[in-house]
């Protein structure tokens, strides 16, 4: 698997499917959660409401159509909320687990994702970034491109310094 680095806006990403940092509830919220929610259309929140009656757990990912994003599908996962002192990172490496296992599922080949939990969940940034790197390193998937989408030149920035 290819890992690449764009600076951009994942609703932009022309891919087979974009993650999504949702919360458990699954209904919408801010940051990439808001964005996609409007890029999406209202299709996003049907199939979210009709898939996932009782949302998701953390560190789990589950998929709904993508409605008028370029991509087909796509792949919410609950980062741990940091701030609220879920600092356990195994939830968060399994988010990246799930978002390409699910992906797997799909026959989704080209997945971005943002970084997850590094926003309003105030995962530290770097570390975000590492536990995202650790896992598509590790990864055993038919997922061809894993494309971090960095929103802002220092994300990217530090996006490249850990890729090498
Ligand atoms: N494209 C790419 N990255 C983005 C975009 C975008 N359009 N917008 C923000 N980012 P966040 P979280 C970056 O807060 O921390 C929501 O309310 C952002 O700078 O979206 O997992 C949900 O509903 C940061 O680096 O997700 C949940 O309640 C990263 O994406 C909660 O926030 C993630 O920031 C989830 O919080």
């Amino acid at each position: 698997m290819r890992i690449t680095v764009v600076e951009g806006d994942i609703t932009e990403q022309d891919v087979d499917a974009v993650v999504n940092a949702a919360n458990r509830a699954m209904r919408g919220g801010s940051g990439v959660d808001g964005a996609i929610h409007r890029a999406g259309g209202p299709a996003v929140l049907e199939d979210c409401i009709r898939r996932f009656p009782h949302g998701l757990a953390t560190g789990d990912a589950g998929w709904t159509t993508a409605g008028d994003l370029a991509a087909r599908w796509v792949i919410h996962v609950v980062g741990p909320n940091h701030t609220r002192g879920e600092t356990d990172r195994s939830l968060l490496t399994s988010c990246y687990v799930r978002a390409l296992e699910v992906a797997d599922e799909l026959g989704a080949r080209t997945v971005a994702f943002p970084l997850v939990s590094a926003g309003v969940y105030g995962w530290p940034k770097d570390d975000a970034i590492a536990a995202a790197l650790e896992v598509f390193r590790s990864a055993d998937t038919r997922v061809d491109e894993a494309r971090l989408v960095a929103f802002g030149h220092d994300t990217y920035d530090a996006i490249k310094a850990q890729l090498g």
